[in-house]
Order: structure tokens, then C-alpha cells, then sequence
């Protein structure tokens, strides 16, 4: 029954063939579902509302496919998309399942795996195209290590460099409209990941040929197994023109990967997300990258699906009623406008306002005495998103 929460073309919510095709396989376990072949994703994500589907190459061609089977894997691909109404914003490769990789691609002390994970990439880059995507991410899945003095870490750092302008130069050389996104784990499936919070990669970034190609992908599970605030970390990657793509979806602290259900298990978390990027107007994809519990049959995974979209729009929703509410508002104007008069010390320098504030007299202890009433603003906080406000 369809209602204000319900999915829209517009909301821009897209999901990757990997994550509503998890079979349920996980480190200790069989798969506990059947393949889903990719055509019927297509269609069923359409028919619950998604917008865009994502893919590595070999979640649509095989690794050992023909030319010819390549071809018409992709053909069929494209008349879904097209019957469907579906687009393809992202892609991204495989550079994680194939033993090949078992000590990263980028970053292997191996050249020729070095150059065959170029190979593939380009392979895939062109194949994103042809589907249309205009995001291209990197996850490094292997790029990392057990053995700490097998790979120099400044090696390390230097190759993923080499690899990255190397295929900003392709893409250029192709002229295709195409930036790239990247994205950061700290560990799992290697002990430790180069590279693993956005933050490094926002530092990274700028070391690169062409950083204005280059943005990040957060994910939300990710900067959580590192112990960080996921809405400060997209904030800066915001505030920095960097955020080109997202990856939504929950996790417990101090876990694995679990990639859950958007907004699944700390509702805080999401909304304080949710608030930032609608607040910002960011407008590119809502990408969610997670899958249904191990325990569920197909039906429970159209339910997750489902979960995810209409988690976003309830707590958008919450958003809009957080910004309309008078008492909430009244609170945060009241912190915004604290002393304006000290407003003109601050800000640009310049030797005569160094001289003027280095006259002024402040009285810590009156100054620490104040207290801020965030108590009631948080507590307001909990009561809208518990639902009495
Ligand atoms: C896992 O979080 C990674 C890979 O699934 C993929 O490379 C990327 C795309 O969102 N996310
Ligand atoms: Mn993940
Ligand atoms: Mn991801």
C-alpha cells in the first residue's frame, strides 16, 4: 500500500547487483539462498521504486566469459534497464575474488599483477560506461596486509598513487564523463587496509595528478568498524566537494562487516545522516550497499530492499519535522546567537585586530559557569524520533 514513504524514481535510491543478490554465504556457511539472475533484480527493484542499479564487472560477466558472451550478457542487461526504467550510476570492479588478487592488485609487490588489475580495470571502466554510470569506485578489498614487512607501506601508498593516475589518464584519453570514487575500510577481508578511513583518502586525494576526478564513497559500516562518527566524516568529505558517492547501511560498533539494513540499528546515527544530506542538498545517488540477514528467502530480501528506502524517507521525514519544530528551533537559534559582539575578533587576521583583541579582558571562570541546555535539546531530539513530539 503505497504511502508518503513510499519509494520514487526521484529519491535516486539505487542498489548494487551484489547486495540484493547476496546469497546469504558468509565465512562459517553455505549460501541459504539462489542466485538471482540479474535481469530479475532489475525488475523487482523497479516495481519497489529503486532508481539505479550498481555493479562490479563480474557481478554481470564472468571472469572467464567470451567476447561474444560478454556481449550478450550485457545486451540483455541493457533491454532490463531499458524495460524497467532503471539507470546505472556506478560501477565498480572486482579486484577482490580471484586468488589473483590475494595480495591486492594496486598494491602487489607482483608488476605483472599490477598491470593485469590495470587490464581489468580498464576492461570494467569501459563496461560502466557503456551501461552509463558516472561514478567509478574504488574499494580496495585486498590492498593491505597480514605480514607488515612483506610491502613497504610507503611502496604501498606510492603504487595505489601510480594505479589511480594511470586510469584517470585512461578516462581522459577516452574522454568519457566519468569521476571517481573512493572507498575506505580499515580491515576485513586483509588484517589491515591501506587507506582505511575517508579521511586518509581526503588527505590522498590531493597527492593525486587529477583530484578533481577524484571523490569519496563513504560507508557507513565502515567508518563505524573504525570506531567513527559517520555524519562528521561526511560532513568534511561535503564540505570539501568531495562526497561523489554513498554507501548506506548499518553496523554495530567494534563488528565485522555487517552491512545491515539502512537505519537498522542505531536510528540516531542515520538520522543525524539523513538530516546532513538533505540539509546540504546532496543530490547524487543513495546507494545501498548491504544485504538481507542470512536468515532470509527471497521474499525477505525484497523486504530489506524495501526497509532501506523507506527507512530514508521516514527519517527525512523526522528531518523536516526536526526543522519545523518552534521549541527545537527556538534552542538552536538561541546557541547560534551566544556574545555577536566578540564576532568581530574573530574570523580573517589582521594586525590591528590582533592588537584590539589582545586588549580584551575575559572572565573564564563567569564563562564556564554557563551552562548550554543541550540536555533539553537532545531530549527533544529522542522524543521526536521516538515518535511523542
Ligand atoms: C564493499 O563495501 C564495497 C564493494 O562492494 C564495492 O567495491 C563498493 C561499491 O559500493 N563497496
Ligand atoms: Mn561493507
Ligand atoms: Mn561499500
Amino acid at each position: 500500500m503505497a504511502d508518503v514513504y513510499t519509494p520514487k524514481k526521484e529519491d535516486k535510491f539505487s542498489f548494487g547487483l551484489w547486495t540484493v543478490g547476496n546469497p546469504g554465504r558468509d565465512p562459517f556457511g553455505d549460501p541459504t539462498r539462489q542466485s538471482l539472475a540479474p535481469e530479475r533484480i532489475v525488475q523487482r527493484l523497479s516495481e519497489l521504486g529503486a532508481w539505479g542499479i550498481n555493479l562490479h564487472d563480474n557481478d554481470l560477466v564472468p571472469i572467464d566469459a567470451t567476447p561474444q558472451q560478454r556481449d550478450k550478457i550485457v545486451r540483455d542487461f541493457k533491454n532490463a534497464l531499458k524495460n524497467c526504467g532503471m539507470v546505472v550510476p556506478m560501477a565498480t570492479t572486482n579486484t577482490f575474488s580471484h586468488p589473483v588478487f590475494k595480495d591486492g592488485g594496486f598494491t602487489s609487490n607482483d608488476p605483472k599483477i599490477r598491470a593485469y588489475g590495470l587490464q581489468k580495470i580498464m576492461q570494467a571502466i569501459d563496461l560502466g560506461v557503456e551501461l552509463g554510470a558516472k561514478t567509478y569506485v574504488f574499494w580496495g578489498g585486498r590492498e593491505g596486509a597480514e605480514c607488515n614487512v612483506a610491502k613497504d607501506p610507503i611502496d604501498a601508498l606510492k603504487r595505489y598513487r601510480d594505479g589511480l593516475n594511470y586510469l584517470c589518464d585512461y578516462v581522459r584519453d577516452q574522454k568519457y564523463d566519468l569521476n571517481f570514487a573512493l572507498e575506505a575500510k580499515p580491515n576485513e577481508p586483509r588484517a589491515d587496509m591501506y587507506f582505511p578511513t575517508t579521511g586518509h583518502y581526503l588527505a590522498f586525494i590531493e597527492t593525486l595528478d587529477y583530484p578533481e576526478m577524484v571523490g569519496v564513497n563513504p560507508e557507513v559500516a565502515h567508518e563505524h568498524m573504525a570506531g567513527l562518527n559517520f555524519h562528521h566524516g561526511v560532513a568534511q568529505a561535503l564540505e570539501a566537494g568531495k562526497l561523489f558517492h554513498i554507501d548506506l547501511n548499518d553496523q554495530r560498533f567494534g563488528r565485522y562487516d555487517q552491512d545491515f539494513r539502512f537505519g537498522s540499528e542505531d536510528y540516531k546515527s542515520a538520522f543525524l545522516l539523513v538530516r546532513l544530506l538533505e540539509n546540504n542538498g546532496y543530490a547524487g545517488p543513495k546507494h545501498f550497499d548491504a544485504h538481507a540477514f542470512r536468515t532470509e528467502d527471497e521474499d525477505g530480501v525484497w523486504d530489506f530492499a524495501a526497509g532501506c528506502m523507506r527507512t530514508y524517507n521516514i527519517l527525512r521525514e523526522k528531518a523536516a519535522q526536526f526543522e519545523a519544530d518552534a521549541e527545537i528551533q527556538g534552542i538552536l537559534k538561541e546557541i547560534g546567537n551566544q556574545n555577536p559582539e566578540y564576532e568581530q575578533h574573530l574570523g580573517k587576521y589582521s594586525p590591528e585586530k590582533s592588537l584590539a583583541l589582545k586588549q580584551v579582558q575575559f572572565d573564564i571562570d563567569a564563562m564556564g559557569r554557563v551552562g548550554l541546555g543541550y540536555e533539553r535539546l537532545d531530549q527533544l531530539l529522542a522524543e521526536l524520533m521516538l515518535g511523542v513530539r
